[in-house]
């Protein structure tokens, strides 16, 4: 039996047999809570793919996204684009499709919209909660037409890591995720935040929201999405820039 299922079982024993027993004692409220941790849990790791994050209310939107990781690209490029308001700002979605795309925003705004309350966990230890709204993945790769060989999708980022004031392929943020996860519901290339255009410090133009996993997955100042067969060839060929500076690929919350 896995550990998933046993603690999900264990969840329900708990339950049921405190019911009786332990209704007046102060560690009832506590069984409880453990065992609805432990099905929150359980429901993560049993039911696999299909499974959605948490969304909460509008009430429980935090009251700054605080901003983490580059808060300002520095490229000359991305100082252009902003310069700009992102008119010239292109999304490039190309290798295993049958039909390589360039969309800019307003043709991803004209996409049907999801919006999604849900909380950021950086692997750092802090959590906000944000309000997003932007077009499901789903969609835009169905555009684009991913070949049968595609397997993963790769995020190219505007941000160069080095201080090369390059954006260049080398040297910038980069991510990356598997097909099923880039077909999640909750997958979303997001362009607002909190009801307004997404700020500079927390991904302008566009950034990803894949909301099982935790922080460093969230792909910000978008350029290019890749799919390819596998990671290997990709930069260090762990799949994104922390995967390869040892973090784990799949960050599950
Ligand atoms: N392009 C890019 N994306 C990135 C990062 C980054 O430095 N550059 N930092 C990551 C980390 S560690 C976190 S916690 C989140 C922070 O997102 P925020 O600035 O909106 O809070 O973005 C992630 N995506
Ligand atoms: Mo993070």
């Amino acid at each position: 039996m896995s550990i998933g299922r046993r603690a999900f079982l264990l969840a329900g024993a708990g339950l049921l047999g405190g019911c009786d027993r332990l209704s007046d004692s102060a560690s009832f409220t506590a069984m409880l809570r453990q065992a609805q941790f432990l099905s929150r849990w359980a429901q993560n790791h049993v039911t696999g793919a299909g499974a959605l994050a948490q969304e909460f209310g509008e009430d429980e939107v935090s009251g700054e996204f605080r901003s983490n990781g580059t808060s300002m690209p520095d490229s000359a490029i991305y100082r252009g684009l902003v310069a700009n308001g992102f008119h010239d700002w292109l999304l490039q979605v190309d290798g295993a499709v049958r039909q390589p795309l360039q969309l800019n925003l307003a043709q991803l705004k004209m996409l049907p919209p999801r919006t999604q309350v849900t909380r950021h966990d950086c692997v750092e230890g802090w959590s906000v909660i944000g309000k997003w709204t932007g077009v499901q993945l789903a969609r835009v790769l169905n555009l684009a037409g991913p070949l049968p060989r595609a397997r993963f999708v790769v995020f190219h980022c505007a941000d160069p890591m080095d201080g090369s004031d390059q954006t260049a392929p080398l040297s910038t943020y980069y991510e990356s995720i598997d097909l099923a996860e880039a077909y999640h519901p909750q997958t979303i290339l997001a362009y607002g935040l909190n009801d307004a255009p997404l700020p500079v410090a927390n991904g302008a133009p566009l950034r990803l929201r894949v909301e099982r996993q935790l922080g460093y997955k969230q792909a910000k100042y978008l350029m290019r999405i890749e799919l390819v067969d596998r990671l290997d060839g990709i930069r260090g060929g762990k799949g994104g820039y922390w995967e390869d500076l040892g973090y784990e690929w799949y960050a599950g919350i």
